[in-house]
């Protein structure tokens, strides 16, 4: 669905996110995902080992969120109540359920955190700003303490793939420059609640998460 990529739909998504009771909605947290993974593919087959990644967890919690447990996964907090209530997270990888809910949900929890900083240094970025150094810089302040030497690395080389400024604008699909940067701003505000809300969630999330 590269093609029908639209900053827009992302926005949509994350608006749709958290419920009356501001609680994150995983079906919605799922298509933000897949939508910005739509974008990532846009951007060339350097980016398929991370994009492979993040469907890869998106599969695990749609999983969830479709099986016979389905109930308990409609929000994030549901949930981590659910898998922390059944003793369904593990402390470690090879525990009996490596790949869990609240496992899974925190690897993408980081990259939103990433995400964010990233689109923050996007939205005010000058015309000489390179792409690919706030990526890394946003990486650096994030997801990289949390990353194997290797894969700091491999992801590195990925960023210098990246396209330039005035394409990346183009490639985010939301008409001229100063449209993106509004929608961008627009955007924000909702991605931070969604990620404060999911880091405020349960402070035992975080210790149960390593593995
Ligand atoms: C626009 C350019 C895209 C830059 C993407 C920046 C994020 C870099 C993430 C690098 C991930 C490398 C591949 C595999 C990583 C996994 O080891 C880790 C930990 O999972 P575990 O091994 O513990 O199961 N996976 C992650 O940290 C999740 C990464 C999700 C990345 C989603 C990126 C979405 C980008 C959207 C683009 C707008």
């Amino acid at each position: 669905m590269a093609d029908s990529f639209s900053l827009q739909n992302v926005l949509d998504n994350f608006k749709s996110c958290l419920n009356d009771h501001k609680e994150v909605c995983l079906k919605y947290y799922i298509s933000g995902w897949r939508e910005l993974v739509s974008f990532m593919n846009s951007l060339g087959s350097v980016f398929a080992f991370i994009s492979k990644d993040a469907v890869n967890k998106i599969q695990i919690l749609e999983n969830f969120l479709t099986g016979e447990n389905g109930t308990h996964y409609v929000t994030v907090q549901s949930m981590v109540k659910y898998e922390l209530d059944n003793e369904l997270v593990d402390l470690t990888k090879r525990g009996s359920h490596p790949e869990s809910g609240c496992r899974t949900l925190l690897r993408l929890h980081r990259a939103l955190r990433w995400l964010q900083l990233f689109l923050e240094s996007l939205r005010t970025s000058t015309e000489d700003s390179k792409t690919s150094v706030m990526c890394s810089d946003a990486y650096n302040a994030s997801l990289a303490q949390h990353h194997p030497w290797l894969i700091r690395k491999a992801t590195g080389m990925a960023f210098c793939a990246l396209p330039g400024r005035d394409t990346f604008f183009e490639v985010l699909n939301a008409g001229s420059h100063e449209e993106v940067v509004t929608l961008l701003g627009e955007a924000l505000p909702l991605i931070s609640e969604v990620y404060q809300i999911t880091e405020d969630v349960s402070p035992r999330q975080n210790k149960a998460e390593e593995g």
